[in-house]
């Protein structure tokens, strides 16, 4: 297979992670009993252009046409698309005839922000149910992928975009170059375009491999992202390191027209990737070990309770859980339920491992023992928010990077 930005063909791979199902096709009960589809979840390194990727690419209608992720489910999402909307409105001096464009914007968290500076938006949405939401919400929302007719519309509905934003979108296409393409139509010439994506360093470094799952075609450092802006006719101007997913870049992307200066950040983060070796094959080699202890620790705490009679629950059952459950083997056997807020997949059963997932009432209902909190990117919120449990005697683990107990 080749790279899917430089095209060079001798791709190298490092990781296995087995066989997995889509990780949101929750399934319903009914479902059960029917064989799951499961595909490879294998990633390789492009020595090239740098970019880390998967091999298997699942169609992407399969995977968001009907999605159960909702952004505004935790407190900290809103609060950080919110506070993002505000950096972006002052930076760019965006007022009522400004126009604003998120690309995946989901339930238009993101837009409600930049609608409280009276900037006019629209969001593109390809999950029809999520795209519902959002309208409900007052959000305007194109149900598509973002692609050449939804640029033409939305020139002639709205004209030219000061901003654009992906958040969270860039990890998951194979059609980069067509958005960026497009991106470029649909921008003003002094507009800029800003995305988030997983930062693969942060993924290295803190050992948040269930990440990893078929949504996520890509796990970027900088490197290959400018290398691809290059390429596309595009410059990175600024870049910043920030918290969600455990870490993340925000990358800050200009046309080659715009007069903004390139700032020092860019070259200082190429630099320290450089310096920690992410250009070379023995840092992956090194990672892919240290998943595999990672399952072996994990496995082994899990195992050892179960031995000793105790009861635990998971908190949270986001994507990412699915790839750790699987990986790990860890099933109904090991998990009685998962609480999760998004009562789109309450009532629903992990995908593989069929652990049914509730409203987090059922805490109290029937008392574990143990929380494994799968949601480790939102541990802090929801300590904070179980505080009652803990209190209580209830044990709470974080699983990664090796797996605590709180
Ligand atoms: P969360 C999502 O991944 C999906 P996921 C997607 N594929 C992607 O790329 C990444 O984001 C970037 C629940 N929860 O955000 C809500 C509570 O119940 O880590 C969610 O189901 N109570 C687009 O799915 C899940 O946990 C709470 O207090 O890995 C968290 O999912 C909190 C904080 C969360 O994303």
């Amino acid at each position: 297979m080749a790279c899917r930005i430089c095209n060079n063909d001798n791709l190298i791979k490092f990781l296995s992670l087995g066989q997995t199902p889509l990780a949101n096709s929750f399934l319903e009960k009914e479902d059960l009993n029917k064989k799951e589809d499961t595909y490879p979840l294998e990633v390789g390194f492009c020595p090239n252009c740098k970019l880390v990727q998967l091999y298997y690419v699942v169609p992407p209608g399969m995977m968001f046409t009907n999605y159960l992720y909702v952004s505004s489910t935790s407190d900290t999402f809103k609060l950080h698309f919110s506070k993002m909307a505000e950096e972006l409105s002052n930076l760019m001096k965006l007022d009522v005839n400004s126009l604003a464009v998120d690309i995946g914007s989901n339930d238009g968290v993101l837009l409600k922000g930049f609608q409280k500076f009276g900037v006019r938006t629209v969001g593109v949405e390809p999950a029809t149910n999520i795209a519902e939401i959002a309208k409900k919400n007052g959000i305007d929302t194109i149900n598509d992928f973002f692609n050449d007719s939804v640029t033409d519309q939305i020139l002639s509905s709205k004209g030219h975009a000061d901003v654009i934003t992906a958040n969270n979108v860039f990890a998951h296409t194979d059609a980069i170059k067509r958005i960026i393409y497009n991106v470029k139509r649909l921008l003003k010439d002094d507009g800029i375009f800003v995305i988030e994506v997983a930062y693969l360093v942060d993924m290295l470094q803190k050992m948040t491999f269930d990440i990893i799952y078929h949504e996520h075609l890509f796990y970027y450092s900088l490197a290959p992202l400018d290398y691809l802006f290059n390429q596309q006719g595009m410059q990175i101007f600024d870049v910043q390191r920030i918290p969600t997913h455990g870490g993340s870049l925000r990358v800050f992307v200009k046309k080659l027209e715009s007069s903004k200066p390139v700032e020092k950040s860019v070259s200082e983060i190429l630099g320290k990737e450089k310096e920690m070796g992410i250009h070379e094959l023995r840092i992956y080699e090194n990672f892919a070990n240290r998943v595999y202890e990672a399952k072996e620790q994990l496995v082994k705490l899990i195992k050892g309770l179960k031995n000793q009679g105790k009861a635990i629950a998971g908190y949270g059952a986001p994507a990412k859980s699915t790839t750790l459950l699987n990986f790990c083997g860890l099933g109904r056997g090991f998990i009685d339920y998962i609480v999760d807020e998004n009562n789109l997949k309450q009532g629903l059963y992990t995908p593989g491992t069929h652990i049914p997932i509730t409203p987090p009432s059922m805490l109290d209902k029937r008392r574990p023992d143990y929380i494994l909190i799968l949601a480790w990117n939102f541990a802090e919120e929801i300590l904070n928010k179980t505080k009652k449990y803990k209190d209580d005697g209830i044990k709470f683990i974080i699983p990664l990077p090796e797996p605590v107990t709180v």
